[in-house]
């Protein structure tokens, strides 16, 4: 083992300096090395002497092993093992397990037209970068979620460790439930830097950290030292205590004989960062310390005291007792290596195509709200989607692989039909007061939106389905996580072996324009803007305006692979539109004209667009308006549900083609757009459609308070008043001042009234269509 760990040491440091002479055959020269010196080598023993021993490990135990790396910098030492065990060359067989191909995988890494720094999508065996620090342990949990047979095991980065995600990750134990979901082994390692600074945990003493891990409720295993070959012992022996720990609290769970306030296994692992690299460069030590943490060695092109140095390290693994004169590892070497899916390269979880089961949903005919005539009677649209999913959950029960995540919002996204069918997840001591509460529930509600966000993509990252429902304002909390995502799923679809994985829904609720309890920081659609900004091949925005079409959506969604999909919809009481067939074909569009709203016999004077259920409410009320006041203006309603039916195709699939928007949206005639969002992001879609400058968008404003729902449209100034007043001056009719000055007076009045009556008036609130 002690050699095989030398091995992938040496490939991990060759990877960061060689373009030839990849086994050192030659003096090493100059000429050998990389123009451009790029990554990182300091992690990169912690992640090999885990690697191997995990091999071992499963050869003993048969266990089916998930390797995640946090720290995905240390790239070098997973390729080094994937190419090791097999499974690089099998995806790549360019990369042969030969002198040549060994060359090829050096050159390649941080190269250009070859791969990058980091463990990537191009990795076999993973599904985590690692390139923005923190998600590692979430990853694991989710992937170990109703993987029963499964263990994660988790390099944690002692700096990693500092970061928000990670710290609240810990927590992760508390939400497994040994009798249906696998486990995950924590193994942080402390080499006592991060990039530059030294790291809090390595320098607290060892009781410290043992506290603090045991009061998340890990047993903490630790295994210390700079001395390989007691390292070596201590944690094979530390590894087999944490595998059996793992299997006697499963065992115990499985027959029935409980898991309350379990301690699950956790090592800490204590090595030098850089250990066996050069131990120090003129008077400065790099072995141990942040020294090592990306090139020991920078000038080795130029210095030949370095240049020398660089050889006597990598000739310290003694290559050529490595590997053949071909550059094949030697056979005794090879029987390390677990055999075929077994290795952790190709565990069967990662790009799981073959066992993924398909989300089994039912006709949404069933949850049809009944809708005789548009804009009449009023329903919760999120309520009716709450008895979609509770028959997801029980279709899907017997294939356990369906869970919904949400920070605790389940019941105020008025989705609390589910809890018919399931409970909210939870092992911990209950109350008589608490309410669905279950060791066996799939409902994931942890107040962490990094946790509901880390879990989920690990759940579907090995194959199986979910929905993450939050509030609209606190999503955008996991930006960043959404970014890394979208990026490792734009990557993944340029990799013909990577199958394809159930898309991400998001279903955002508790949105900017309703927030009854909540006032401006409830109040943020920035989330969108994030979005957008994505691949189109990988995003897909939705703004069902009433229940059929949420429903309709949301069908649309759990169907695809593939994609990040975004749907926004109100959970409060509001008007329906459309009854399901027409639903149906709205969504099947995108978008479509509202001839029941529309007076222009398909010559409009002004066009009115919306896209959100409230920008569709004041909208459609504004063509009540003018139609009422003002009947000789001829306005067109325009919907949009799918908000990337606004670009040309040639920037999205969904882009709608030039003849239909000029059907739609005519070719030159005012419109005033009426969004849920920032109105920056409709002017960026609609740029390249016939004189775009027409879009006259509201949206919005950062206006925000607690006050009426009414008050909200009027502070962003996309009231049904403001758009009609934005009509009639864009259409540029004439004799129409009466009805502008009527509607300003409206405001005025409104203005008044919900300062004496802390309400609005009757006849917003309750308008109807008629
Ligand atoms: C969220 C985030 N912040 C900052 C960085 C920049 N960064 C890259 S590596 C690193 C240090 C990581 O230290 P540690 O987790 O201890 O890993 P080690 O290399 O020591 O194993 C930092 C800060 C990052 N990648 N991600
Ligand atoms: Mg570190």
């Amino acid at each position: 083992m002690h050699r095989y760990w030398q091995a992938t040491n040496y490939l991990s440091g060759a990877q960061i300096y060689l373009r030839a002479n990849a086994l050192l055959k030659e003096t090493l020269q100059a000429d050998h090395i990389k123009p451009r010196l790029l990554g990182h080598w300091g992690t990169c023993p912690g992640i090999n002497l885990i690697y191997t021993h995990l091999n071992r490990l499963i050869q003993d135990t048969d266990a089916s092993v998930l390797f995640i790396a946090g720290p995905g910098h240390g790239a070098p030492a997973v390729l080094a093992n994937v190419y090791l065990e097999g499974t690089y060359s099998e995806i790549y067989p360019e990369i042969s397990q030969d002198e040549h191909g060994m060359e090829m995988l050096f050159r390649q890494f941080s190269s250009p037209g070859g791969i990058s720094s980091h463990v990537s999508a191009s990795t076999p065996g993973s599904i985590h970068e690692g390139g923005e620090l923190g998600y590692c342990l979430a990853h694991a949990t989710g992937a170990v979620f109703d993987n029963p047979d499964l263990i994660a095991v988790c390099v944690i980065g002692d700096g990693e460790a500092e970061t928000g995600p990670l710290e609240g990750s810990w927590k992760s134990i508390r939400f497994l439930n040994p009798e249906r979901d696998g486990a995950i082994l924590p193994i942080l390692h402390l080499n006592g830097y991060k990039i530059s600074s030294a790291t809090v945990l390595a320098r607290m003493d060892e009781e410290s950290v043992r506290s603090l891990l045991q009061g998340y409720g890990y047993t903490v295993y630790f295994v210390d030292g700079d001395d390989p070959m007691t390292v070596h012992k201590r944690l094979a022996e530390v590894l087999d205590k944490a595998y059996d720990t793992i299997k006697g609290i499963q065992h115990l769970a499985r027959r029935g004989m409980g898991y309350l306030h379990l301690h699950w296994p956790l090592i800490v692992l204590r090595t030098p960062k850089g250990w066996t690299g050069p131990a120090e460069w003129k008077g400065e030590k790099i072995e141990g310390t942040f020294h090592s943490h990306q090139v020991p060695l920078e000038e080795v092109r130029n210095d030949k005291g370095q240049l020398k140095l660089l050889e006597t390290w990598l000739r310290s693994y003694e290559p050529e007792n490595l590997f053949d004169s071909e550059g094949r590892l030697f056979g005794d070497l090879s029987s390390i290596i677990p055999k075929g899916n077994k290795r952790m390269g190709s565990n069967p979880h990662v790009n799981p195509g073959s066992i993924e089961k398909e989300l089994i949903l039912p006709a949404i005919d069933n949850y049809a709200v009944d809708v005789p005539s548009p804009g009449a009677i009023t329903t919760q649209s999120t309520k009716q989607l709450g008895k979609f999913l509770r028959d997801i959950f029980l279709l899907n029960e017997s294939n356990k692989n369906f869970r919904l995540f949400c920070p605790d919002e389940t019941e105020s996204n008025r989705l609390q039909d589910v809890f018919e069918a399931t409970s909210r997840f939870y092992t911990g001591k209950t109350e008589v007061t608490d309410e669905h509460l279950s060791p066996y529930g799939r409902v994931i509600e942890v107040l962490s939106e990094h946790l509901c966000q880390g879990w989920m993509e690990g759940y579907l990252l090995t194959g199986r389905h979910g929905l993450f429902s939050c509030y609209e304002a606190f999503i955008t909390i996991i930006d960043s996580m959404f970014n890394q995502y979208a990026k490792w799923i734009k990557s993944s679809k340029e990799l013909p072996w990577r199958h394809p994985l159930a898309s991400f829904n998001y279903l955002l609720t508790s949105h900017t324009w309703r927030q009854d309890h909540n006032g401006y920081s409830h109040q943020g659609p920035g989330f969108i803007d994030t979005v957008i900004n994505k691949k189109s091949n990988v995003i897909r925005i939705y703004f069902p305006p009433d229940a059929n079409c949420l429903l309709c959506v949301m069908q649309h969604c759990f169907g695809t692979k593939g994609y990040i999909n975004v749907v926004v919809a109100g959970k409060q009481p509001e008007l329906q539109w459309l009854n399901m067939n027409q639903a149906r074909d709205h969504c099947r569009t995108g978008v479509s004209i509202w001839n029941w709203a529309s007076n222009d016999n398909g010559n409009p004077d002004i066009v009115l667009a919306c896209a959100g259920d409230i920008p569709t409410l004041e909208t459609v009320a504004a063509a009540w308006l003018l139609k009422k006041h003002l009947p000789e203006l001829k306005v067109r309603v325009v919907n949009i549900v799918d908000l990337m039916v606004l670009p040309p195709s040639s920037q999205h699939s969904h882009g709608l083609s030039d003849t239909s928007f000029s059907e739609i949206f005519t070719n030159s005639k005012e419109v005033i757009f009426a969004f849920h969002g920032y109105v920056s992001i409709i002017h960026d879609l609609v740029h390249g459609r016939p004189e775009p400058e027409r879009f006259h968008v509201r949206g919005y404003m950062e206006e925000g308070t607690t006050t009426t729902p009414f008050d909200m449209t009027v502070l962003n100034n996309i009231s049904r008043f403001q758009l009609a007043i934005a009509a009639i001056f864009r259409s540029r009719i004439g004799n129409a001042s009466h009805v502008i000055h009527l509607f300003e007076q409206k405001l005025e009045e409104h203005h008044h009234f919900i300062r004496e009556h802390l309400d609005d008036m009757p006849e917003i609130k309750n308008w109807t269509w008629s």
